[in-house]
This record gives C-alpha cells, structure tokens and sequence, in this order.
C-alpha cells in the first residue's frame, strides 16, 4: 500500500515536472560531473539579509557574475514562524515561500533567470525536523492519529529517558536534552534541536512518502541543489546515540532514488558536522553527491591559530579521498558556528590532546588567550562537558575587526592576507568552494543581535549581519580595506577558473621541512600546481620534499621559483606555482 503510494507520488511529480526542467535533465546527462569543473563557484547568502526578497535576489544577479559564481545557495526561503525560527531551519511549509520574501512563483522566476545566467539554484531541505507550526504539528496536536505518527510523541518521560541515556545534546545551552513537553497536549515530543523543531519519525513510511512528495514539488520549482539538513540525526535506535545510523543512509539512498526518476538532474548536499569517518558516508553518486567539507574548514582555522599544519597535512593526505562522481564543498565559513570536528585520533597522533586542544582554541577565537587576533563568540558552551563552538565573521576571527578597533594599519594587512591565505586553499585544494557572501568585501561581526529576543540567545547572529550597500560600494576602491579583499578576491577566482589543474578533487600533500608551511599539488592531465602557504606570522623558509620540477612560475606574482632550492614565504603568503 505504501509502496504504492510512494510510486504514484513519484510520477505525478514527473508528470509535472515542466519542458525547461526536462531539458536541463536531459543536459545534465551529458555533464553530469559538472560540480569538478573549475569553473565553478559558489557563493551562499540569507535572502532577506542580502536582497530584502527573491525579487532583490534577482536583481542581485549581475553582482554575482562579477564575482563569478555559478552556484548560489539561499538560506531557507520557506513558511516558518514568527519569531524563533532557528534562521528559518523550522520549516512550516516546504510549498509555501515566507511571505516576507516573496512568493513561489518568484522562486520559479529566479531559478530560471539564475539558470539563464548560468548559476544554479541550490536550497534546504529541511527533512530531520519540521516546525511546530507545520499542518502535520497542527493536527498532530489536535490529535489526529495519522499525524501523532508523523513525530514522535510520549505520554511520559519513560522512553525519553531511556533514550537520553545515550543521545548527544545538540543546543544544551538553549535547551538541554531532546525532549520538549507540550502542556496543552501534555506529550513529549522529540526536538533534537530546539523545542519547535520536531523531528519526523522515519520509522512511519507514510513520512518518508509524504517528504518525498515535498522534496519533488521542491525540484519541480527549479532547485538544481538541496542541501540535506541535519543528516546524521533522521534514524533513532534506542541505546545508540542516534547519529549516523545506517538506516538513516538508506533513507537518504531512497530519497536519492526518486530524485533520478522523476528529476534527475537535482543533486543532493550533505550537511553532516560529525566526526570525519562519519562524513564520509554520506558521499556516495547513489546517496549525497556533494558534501560540506567540514574538516578542511575547522583545520584551516586550527592552523591559523596554532601557525603549525601538522594535523592538517595528515587530513588532507589521509581522508580527502571520495568516490567517483562526487565532490566536496569547501568553506571556510558559513552561517553556523565553527565545529572543531577533526579526528581526536589523528591528533593524538601528534600529541595533541583532542579535548584540551579545542579548549584552547575556543579560548583563541573568542579572544581570551593572550595575543589573539580573533574576535569570536562562543556558541552553545556546554559546562556539563566542556565543549563549545566558535561564531564568527571570516574577517573578525582573521584578525580584521581587531587591527581595525586598535588602527594598527600592519595588522590590517596581516588580517587582509589571513582571510585571502585561507579562501585561496578552499579556491586550489580541489571542490567546488563556497563564498560565504560578504566575506568577499571582508563584512565583519555585527552585534546587534544582542537587542533582538528572538536571536540574543543565539551568538551565530553574530555571523548574519545585513548586507551593507556602502561597503558594497568600496569594492571597486583599492583604497579602502573592502576594495583591497575583493580584488584580491576575484583575481583568485580568474586564477582558478582559467587553469583546469584546479577542476576535480585530488589534492597530494607536499611535504617539507617546516611545519608553518602547508603545500600541496593539483595534477590535470599534463598540468601540475604546486600550491605552497605560510600559516605563520612570520617569514619562513623551507625546502619542499620530493620535488622532480626544478622550477616553475608563480601565478599570483609572476616570478620564477626554483623549487630544489630553500623557498621563502612572507607571513600568510600564498605562491600557486605552474610547474
Ligand atoms: C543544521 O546544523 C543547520 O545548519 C543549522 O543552522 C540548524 O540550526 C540545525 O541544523 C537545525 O536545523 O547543530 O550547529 O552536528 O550537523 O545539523 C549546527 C549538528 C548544527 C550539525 C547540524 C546543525
């Protein structure tokens, strides 16, 4: 019966899916490895921050073809309550657009004037948890049967405590545990995030099949990318910590399956901030061909603050490698915190001491440890454990809000070169990279947050500031901070997208024998780079490891580098060297 259900939903959505998305189908078939092209760009931003509407989005299309992105992700877009809304991941309808943004047709008329200009419109599906306020959490609450079984509901906090024995607590400092009671109900319902976020009961096949529903109507309005939210958490098992079940995989290989029936050219992204052999899983061609690359992005500001590489170069060496048909998305922020997610046994691997290591660079980036370029915030400080989580603008945790506030004109350029040095490894390293929009123009921490009751207990508003029209101006002035970054940006950007060693993913570690100095070769066809940074603040020489080429030339300066001999590199330089 159900099966049947699922069948019919399926090839009524083909059967609506409209000729342009057809074509785009039936072209994608032809290039279905788009996402290692080097060409591609992506840059991700809040629709009402950054353009007021879908309509402003759309009026914002030339400013993202002069940055030159192909990719755009929109923070979620859809009906959500007033109020808290976690940013807008508390969906209450996955058809209905926030009134405030627009409507479903604007999205419609934006995805095909992003696919006219070449950029592809990537969006959130929400599918772990829907808001309180969704009509299934509506008659749920009503008491309806059918749709108490779209969640999960207790009379009492037996199962519930029976299950925190062993689950991991997501925003204890908002919420502790994962259960909220509802009084007018008086049930338990599970709210692994906050408390009007209730998670769907994939154990109901009638959810997987009403979701599959909503996922498909999203295809048909013109989604090229869904970025699958919350991943780790959509399969429960009593006594497991209920993240990264394998059942959850296979629920993600389903929805993956109907998308190649009834809209196969719709790509699926994996949000999965866990631990990097939990990552990994997700990538597959048949389950998640994108994923967030969250490793990379917590270990290049690991080794902006301790200026040594180490833990980076077995990363990179050790768990870059994916399956065919597949990429990483590389970011070095994006609108959630910093996890420092990194391999506890990697590190011990180098003495360092997992635990106390990201105490330490909580303690870096918040900018209590003296010397400190960082002005971050902490997020989600659990004192039962100990952990935490950065927030922060790109700019602000590089150092810029600091030199700025002190008027110290060499830290200005030494932040300036932090930000480039780190957005140039997401730029060559191989994957598709993703601008975290405003970064470009080096848009800092905006504390205003800190007013508003709906986000003051929540520090990654501090990383969500509106879009600033003046500053956007001063990025054609070479003059101001701003113009400096972004030219500096795009020149990276034309690097990468004219020089095809920097299409797919295959990045080797180069070693040598300094440990500021972080290098790395991309090899395409007869094309060889050797990619060589200075994570520390001062000058550094060293020799490369291994190198046959005895010469190449430097991209970015121009210069000959003889690369048998001892290279020299200034605080956070770069050097791309054609070989
Ligand atoms: C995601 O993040 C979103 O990116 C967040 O913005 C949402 O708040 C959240 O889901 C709920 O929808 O905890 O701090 O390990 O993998 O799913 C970010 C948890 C988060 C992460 C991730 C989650």
């Amino acid at each position: 019966m159900q099966f049947i259900d699922l069948v019919q939903g399926i090839t009524a959505s083909w059967l609506e899916r409209s000729a342009d998305l057809i074509r785009l189908d039936v072209e994608n078939e032809a290039n279905s490895d788009w996402f290692k092209d080097q060409r591609e760009v992506g840059g991700v931003c809040y629709v009402d921050l950054f353009a007021g509407n879908l309509k402003g989005i759309k009026e914002k299309i030339p400013y993202f073809k002069e940055l030159g992105l192909t990719y755009l992700h929109l923070m979620p877009f859809f009906l959500a309550p007033d109020g808290e809304n976690d940013g807008g991941y508390a969906v209450s309808s996955y058809r209905e657009v926030d009134p405030r943004l627009g409507t479903m047709e604007d999205l419609r008329a934006l995805a095909k004037a992003l696919h006219e200009n070449g950029i592809r419109l990537v969006a959130d599906f929400v599918f772990n948890h829907t808001s309180d306020e969704h009509l299934w959490a509506r008659k749920a609450t009503a008491g309806d049967m059918t749709f108490k079984q779209f969640y999960y509901m207790f009379d009492d906090r037996k199962i519930p405590d029976a299950y925190e024995k062993t689950l991991r607590e997501i925003f204890p400092t908002e919420r502790p545990g994962s259960f909220t009671f509802y009084e007018e109900i008086e049930q338990w319902v599970w709210t692994t995030f906050h408390s009007f976020q209730w998670d769907l009961n994939y154990s109901n096949p009638a959810v997987f099949n009403a979701m599959v529903s909503e996922m498909l109507f999203l295809a048909n309005q013109g989604v090229d990318v869904l970025r699958l939210d919350a991943v780790a958490f959509i399969w429960k098992e009593m006594g497991t910590t209920c993240e990264n079940l394998p059942q959850a995989h296979m629920i993600i290989q389903a929805f993956n399956l109907a998308c190649r029936i009834a809209a196969p050219s719709m790509y699926f992204k994996s949000e999965a901030i866990v631990h990097p052999d939990e990552v990994i899983k997700y990538i597959d061609p048949g389950e998640c061909q994108l994923s967030y690359n969250p490793l990379l992005m917590a270990l290049l500001w690991n080794c902006l603050a301790s200026k040594e590489v180490r833990l980076l170069r077995i990363s990179v060496g050790n768990r870059y490698a994916i399956p065919e048909g597949t990429s990483w998305v590389n970011y070095v922020r994006c609108h959630d915190d910093i996890g420092w997610t990194f391999s506890d046994e990697d590190a011990e691997k180098l003495q360092i001491h997992g635990f106390y290591h990201r105490k330490w660079l909580n303690e870096f980036y918040s900018g209590e440890f003296p010397g400190s370029f960082a002005r971050g915030l902490l997020f989600q400080e659990n004192l039962k454990t100990g952990d935490a989580r950065i927030s922060g603008q790109a700019a602000s945790l590089a150092g810029l809000e600091k030199a700025l506030a002190e008027n110290d004109d060499a830290a200005v350029e030494m932040a300036i070169d932090r930000i480039l040095m780190l957005y140039t490894i997401v730029f060559t390293i191989g994957g598709l990279p993703l601008v975290y929009l405003g970064d470009e123009v080096g848009v800092m921490n905006d504390y205003s947050y800190r007013k508003d009751r709906a986000k003051r207990d929540d520090s990654r508003w501090v990383h969500r500031p509106n879009s600033d029209a003046e500053k956007l101006e001063r990025r054609t002035d070479d003059e101001t901070v701003e113009g400096r970054i972004f030219t500096r940006f795009k020149e990276i950007i034309r690097i990468r997208k004219s020089h095809s060693v920097f299409s797919g993913s295959n990045p080797k570690v180069v070693f040598s024998d300094n440990d500021h100095i972080f290098a790395y070769q991309r090899k395409e066809g007869k094309d060889t780079c050797i990619v060589m940074a200075n994570f520390a603040d001062s000058m550094q020489s060293f020799k490369l490891a291994e190198m046959h080429a005895k010469s190449g030339k430097d991209i970015l300066g121009g210069d000959v580098v003889l690369l048998d001999e001892s290279i020299t590199l200034q605080p956070y330089q770069v050097r791309i060297v054609n070989l």
